[in-house]
């Protein structure tokens, strides 16, 4: 079976904590604080891979944890970085961070390297902490999470050309016919179910891609026949080659297929409809194809027509020439539309530091990334570390506003999981 989407659990690794440490040598009582950083936890990084065509990995693979960063070390030693894992995916993959519902990641170029979820960056030593003033620091960061969430993964097939049409009116047998592509033909329908490209030469030396779909029948856009799945491949690629079957050999009416079709794009993604069509009369080597081509450029108004035989390699030239220009003229390919979001331990400066909200139990919780963020670089084993983050959390303004909500001496106030009494 095709799969073109899956569902992954990503965790990059933890930052390795900072540690407090002090320089030991013979007949020195006391030296200088020489505790390390910790070293970085490791990246997920997806990688577009040209010759992949399916999402088939992802279903074997549940989770992708990435190695945390080790704690620093003594004697100024950094603990060493958690390697990143490298995870090749197939041009056309759309990430998804389910818990947000935002787009992570659009992966369309071979080699494109995109860090899916970032590693948690290491805390820093005590020895990074001294100064004039304070030479001997006792306390230290500890690393910082790295970012973890469910991701769903999305294959849209990159291509120029679309071949769109009914089943069984020719696509396969076109492709094959203009490319090296080997999809199976047949005369019942569906025979394709899953999407092939195949490289188009044209003799001038220009070249195109061409992406073989599934025949779509009416109510696709509901979900009838092979559905949607396979109608969103179709707002990736540049053009449409709309191939009718014109010999009618299903006995439907050509007219109507034409109809219908487009209006299942319609129905779709009213986008669909822009693109620019390349209409396609295919068969033209069966009886009563010259004289259904006749009445359905009378009924449609469409005089533009390409007629071919894909079986028997009639006119492909023309056809092929004909893609090449529209292709020339919507030379620029649409962009990917999303913007990716920043998967990074971030807060934007102008955010507010921290928010205040009021818990059913009476509660104070104090929210925001940046707060969460010193939270948890925080060792509250450690007194001296406690006492610089209960520092950091009055800079920032949060004990007037408490003190401004009415909160008193002895009161509880909670940040993340952790309670805490508030003094002044
Ligand atoms: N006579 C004739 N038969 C053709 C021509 N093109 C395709 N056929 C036949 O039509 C049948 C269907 O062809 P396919 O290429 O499998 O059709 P398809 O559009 O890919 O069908 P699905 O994959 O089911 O959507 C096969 O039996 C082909 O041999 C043509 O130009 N002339
Ligand atoms: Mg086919």
């Amino acid at each position: 079976m095709f799969i073109d989407t899956a569902k992954v659990f990503l965790k990059a690794g933890n930052g390795g904590n900072g540690i407090v440490s002090f320089h030991r040598e013979k007949y020195v009582a006391k030296g200088g604080p020489d505790g390390g950083r910790g070293g970085n936890g490791g990246n997920i990084v997806f990688v577009g891979e040209s010759g992949l065509t399916t999402l088939l990995d992802f279903h074997y693979k549940r989770k992708i944890v990435a190695p945390n960063g080790q704690n620093g070390m003594g004697n100024n030693m950094y603990g060493a970085k958690g390697e990143s894992i490298y995870i090749k995916v197939p041009l056309g993959t759309v990430v998804t961070n389910l818990d947000t519902g935002k787009i992570v990641a659009d992966i369309t170029k071979h080699g494109q390297e995109v860090i899916v979820a970032r590693g948690g960056r290491g805390g820093r030593g005590n020895s990074f902490f001294a100064n004039s003033r304070h030479t001997t620091p006792d306390f230290c960061e500890k690393g910082e999470p790295g970012v973890e969430y469910n991701a769903g993964l999305e294959l849209k097939v990159l291509a120029d050309v679309g071949l769109v049409g009914f089943p069984s009116v020719g696509k396969s047998t076109l492709i094959s016919s203009i490319s090296a592509a080997k999809p199976k033909i047949a005369a019942y329908h569906f025979t394709t179910l899953n999407p092939h490209l195949g490289v188009v030469g044209v003799p001038d030396g220009r070249s195109f891609i061409v992406a073989d779909l599934p025949g779509l029948i009416e109510g696709a856009h509901l979900g009838l026949g092979l559905g949607i799945q396979f109608l969103k491949h179709i707002e990736r690629t540049r053009i449409i080659v709309h191939v009718i079957d014109m010999s009618a050999t299903d006995g439907r009416d050509p007219v109507d297929d034409y109809k219908k079709i487009n209006n299942e794009l319609e129905s779709y993604n009213l986008d669909l409809m822009k693109k620019p069509q390349i209409i396609v009369a295919n068969k033209m080597d069966l009886p009563g194809a010259l004289e259904n081509l006749e009445y359905f450029k009378q009924e449609t108004g469409i005089k533009d027509i390409i007629s071919i035989s894909a079986a028997t390699r009639q006119n492909l030239n023309e056809l092929i020439y004909r893609i090449a220009d529209k292709l020339d003229e919507v030379k620029i390919i649409p962009e990917p539309i999303y913007e990716a979001e920043v998967v990074e331990y971030n807060f934007k400066k102008e955010e507010e530091p921290f928010t205040l909200v009021l818990c059913d139990d009476g509660v104070y919780n104090v929210v925001g990334p940046m707060i969460e963020k010193l939270m948890q670089k925080t060792d509250f084993n450690n007194d001296p570390s406690i006492r610089r983050f209960a520092k950091q959390i009055r800079d920032l303004g949060v004990d007037d506003a408490l003190r401004e909500k009415g909160v008193k001496d002895g009161d509880t106030v909670r940040i993340l999981d952790y309670e805490f009494e508030f003094y002044d």
